[in-house]
Order: structure tokens, then C-alpha cells, then sequence
């Protein structure tokens, strides 16, 4: 088989890559490791940045995005027993968009089908070979058979855990990195959110978010030890805990009901340099891991995709072969940018083990910094809602 653009994993960056090019008469084969359901069934992203939004609506996905995602127009933050309301829309003059990264992902494969693209589930052993030629092409196996496709381009963008980054020799290769010492646990639920915005709790127990997928869907997450388990967690246990760390007005109003999704996340920082070796570009969670604080995972790989799709246009549709040059280096400034935004959010927010009185009274006064400050405010929502691609 042959393709122009092969891409490695069928999330969210893929599909929203795929569809992009295909719009623009570039030809794509996706090929992913798993079933389409199992894809469909990972509960991650909720908040979306206006940037991704028009990309969705310029791949052609926007519709259902734009019917059902709730506009937020700000945030609340919850420190000492008190909270206080960040307005998007004051401070930036913007908002964002909650809808579920698993609804983006089914509006993206459901655009793929329409338009009878081609995407191979349950490859295994994808293999990527002559990356450093002009002649790439990728291996696979699929029901005990051997295939290949041959092609000019590869995008990875098959996670942090894919094959793709690691085809790029140590020698060339700079991964960055910071992990934390402690991790998420989140629910679904299916129960009225708490509150019509979300609220990021700074508690003594730990931290807290109360999030949501739409009026009748909850998402919810507290702080845990790094080797907390899912199985240590009752549902009781989990509402209990939440309720502790947030406001008592939101601890009062909270319905809660039976978990139907329960996943516990290490939290870490990622980032590897450079984006690009010969004909293969990384793309999303296969380049860059953020922790999920700042929301920024989705967006930064629509970030990528963005930079990507153009550079590949330039290429392909405008005879200016140069663009894909600089796509590592505009990809990854402004990843390093999320990066430290979603490294401050996430050391404002948490209680960490080894936290000093010091460290305790500097954060108390990070937050009544944030709570006093217009320009604090201006800053956090500038970055909150996406810096500009
Ligand atoms: P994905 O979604 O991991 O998809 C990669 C795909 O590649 C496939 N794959 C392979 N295919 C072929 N061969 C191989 N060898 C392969 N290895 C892997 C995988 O099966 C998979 O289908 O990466 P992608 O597309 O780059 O998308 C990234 C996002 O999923 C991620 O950044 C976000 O979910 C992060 N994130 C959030 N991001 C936001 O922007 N806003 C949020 O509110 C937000 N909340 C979150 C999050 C991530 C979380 N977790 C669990 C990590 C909340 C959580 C709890
Ligand atoms: C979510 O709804 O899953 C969510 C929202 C905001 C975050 C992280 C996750 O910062």
C-alpha cells in the first residue's frame, strides 16, 4: 500500500490530523494499535481551548461540539475555606468549550467513515523503517499477516507510550523530564455537576477538581499517593474525601451516585526535543506529556496538528518545502509554554509530601496573590484559555 502521510495511532491527534489533510487533498492511512472501541472508551480530556475549536470546525467536526459543549466563561478557585471566581471573559475577553475528549474523538471518527478514509485497528507490531531516508515506509501485523505501507511522511502520534518516539536514536534525542509525587484519582458519574463552572480546590488533604461532561454527567478528582489503587477506593470513600475538600456550600449541594468510570493517573511533565527527525514528525502525547491541571493535553496536540497540517500543506499544495523545517521549533515553543503553565497550576494547587512551612505560607500567598490581583488573574486566564498558535 501507499500513502502520502501515514500516521501511527488513531487518538485524537491522528484523526483530527488525518481529516485536516484530507480536506486538503492529502492522502492518509491512520494505523492504530487497538479497537475502535477501546479508543472510544478512555475517559480523559474535558476542557477545550478556542484554537482546538476552530480546528474541529475547520476539519468539518464542529457541529456537535458547537450544540452541546458548554461554554465557560470562568473558573472558581477554592484556598483556606474561602473561593473566588476567575472570569475568562473580563480578564481576556474569551472563554473555553466543555465537551469530552471521548465525544471529539467519536465526531472524528465518524468524519473519517463519512469520508471512506482508510483506519487500520488491532495493527500490532508497527514498525517504522528508512525514517532518515526520503523513502520511509511502516510494518505492521493484522490477522497473522504481514503489511506494509510505503509513504513520504510519518506522523507519531501514538501516545507517550507509541513506538514512534523511540525511533529516533538517542543520540538525537532529548527527553526532558519531571515527575510528581502524587496522582489523580477521577470519576464519571452520573449526577448534576456541583457547580455550572469548575473548581479547583487547594486543600490540607490534598487537592480537588470538580468538572464536568454535560448537565447530567460529573466529573470529579481528588489528589491520591502515588501508590494509592482504584481498588482502595470505595465509591463512598471517593465522595466523602471530595466532599472534605471543597467549599462547604459545594460539599453541601453535592449529589452524588455510583461511579461508572474510576482511573487513577500519575501526574508528570514530559517533553522531547526535537519534534522532527528526517520524515517522521511527532505529534500530541507522543512528544509531550503536561499534567492535567492547566487542561492543556488536547490542546497541546492540537497545537501540534495545527502547525503540522499547514507545514504539510506548504509542502504538498504551495511548493514551499521549507515549512516542515520549522516545525519542531514552533511546536515546541509553545509546548514549553503549556509546560510551565500547567507546572504552575499544578505546584499552586497540590499538597506535596515533602512541602516545608516555608513552601506552605509561599503558596498561601501565590493564591491570596491570585485572589487580590487583576494582573495575576489576566495572566492565569490568558493561559488558561490557550495562548494564541
Ligand atoms: P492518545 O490519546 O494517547 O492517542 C494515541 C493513540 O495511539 C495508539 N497507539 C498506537 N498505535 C499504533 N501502534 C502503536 N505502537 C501505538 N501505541 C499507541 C493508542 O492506542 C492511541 O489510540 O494521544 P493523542 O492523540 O496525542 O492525544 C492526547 C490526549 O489524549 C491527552 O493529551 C489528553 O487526554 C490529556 N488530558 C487533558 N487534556 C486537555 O487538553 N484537557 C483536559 O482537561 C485533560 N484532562 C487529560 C485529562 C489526560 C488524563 N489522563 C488520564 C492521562 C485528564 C486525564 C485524567
Ligand atoms: C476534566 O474534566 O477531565 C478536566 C478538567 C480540567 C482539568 C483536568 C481535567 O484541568
Amino acid at each position: 500500500m501507499r500513502t502520502q502521510v501515514c500516521i501511527i495511532g488513531g487518538g485524537p491527534s491522528g484523526l483530527l490530523l488525518s481529516q485536516l489533510l484530507h480536506r486538503a487533498g492529502i492522502d492518509t492511512v491512520v494505523v492504530e494499535q487497538r479497537t475502535r472501541d477501546y479508543v472510544l472508551s478512555r475517559i480523559r480530556a474535558g476542557v477545550l481551548e478556542r484554537g482546538l475549536c476552530n480546528l474541529l470546525r475547520k476539519a468539518g467536526v464542529g457541529e456537535r461540539m458547537d450544540r452541546e459543549g458548554l461554554v465557560h466563561d470562568g473558573t472558581l478557585i477554592a484556598a483556606a475555606g474561602r473561593q473566588f471566581r476567575i472570569s475568562f471573559k473580563d480578564r481576556v475577553n474569551d472563554s473555553v468549550v466543555v465537551y469530552g475528549q471521548t465525544e471529539v474523538t467519536r465526531d472524528l471518527y465518524a468524519a473519517r467513515d463519512a469520508m471512506g478514509g482508510l483506519v487500520i485497528h488491532e495493527a500490532e507490531g508497527v514498525t517504522l523503517h528508512g525514517v532518515d531516508t526520503d523513502h520511509p515506509h511502516v510494518t505492521y501485523r493484522k490477522d497473522g499477516t504481514e503489511h506494509r505501507i510505503d509513504c513520504d511522511w510519518i506522523a507519531g502520534c501514538d501516545g507517550f507510550h507509541g513506538v514512534s518516539r523511540k525511533t529516533i536514536p538517542d543520540t538525537v534525542r532529548t527527553e526532558h523530564e519531571k515527575v510528581y509525587p502524587f496522582g489523580w484519582l477521577g470519576i464519571l458519574s452520573e449526577t448534576p455537576p456541583v457547580n455550572h463552572e469548575l473548581i479547583y480546590a487547594n486543600h490540607a488533604r490534598g487537592f480537588a477538581l470538580c468538572s464536568m461532561r454535560n448537565p447530567a454527567l460529573s466529573r470529579y478528582y481528588v489528589q491520591t499517593p502515588l501508590d494509592d489503587t482504584v481498588e482502595a477506593w470505595s465509591d463512598d470513600r471517593f465522595w466523602d474525601e471530595l466532599r472534605r475538600r471543597i467549599p462547604a456550600e459545594s460539599a453541601e449541594a453535592l449529589v452524588t451516585g455510583p461511579s461508572i468510570e474510576k482511573s487513577i493517573a500519575p501526574l508528570r511533565s514530559f517533553i522531547c526535543e526535537p519534534m522532527r527527525w528526517g520524515r517522521l514528525f511527532l505529534v500530541g502525547d507522543a512528544a509531550h506529556i503536561v499534567p492535567p491541571t492547566g487542561a492543556k493535553g488536547l490542546n497541546l496536540a492540537a497545537s501540534d496538528v495545527h502547525y503540522l497540517h499547514l507545514a504539510l500543506e506548504a509542502f504538498y499544495l504551495h511548493n514551499a518545502p521549507g515549512e516542515v523545517d520549522l516545525y519542531s521549533e514552533r511546536a515546541l515553543a509553545r509546548v514549553w509554554k503549556a509546560s510551565r503553565f500547567s507546572w504552575w497550576m499544578t505546584s499552586t494547587l497540590h499538597r506535596f509530601p515533602d512541602q516545608t512551612d516555608f513552601d506552605q505560607r509561599l503558596q498561601e500567598a501565590e493564591l491570596a496573590y491570585l485572589e487580590q490581583s487583576e494582573a495575576a488573574q489576566t495572566a492565569l486566564a490568558e493561559n488558561y484559555v490557550g495562548l494564541p498558535y
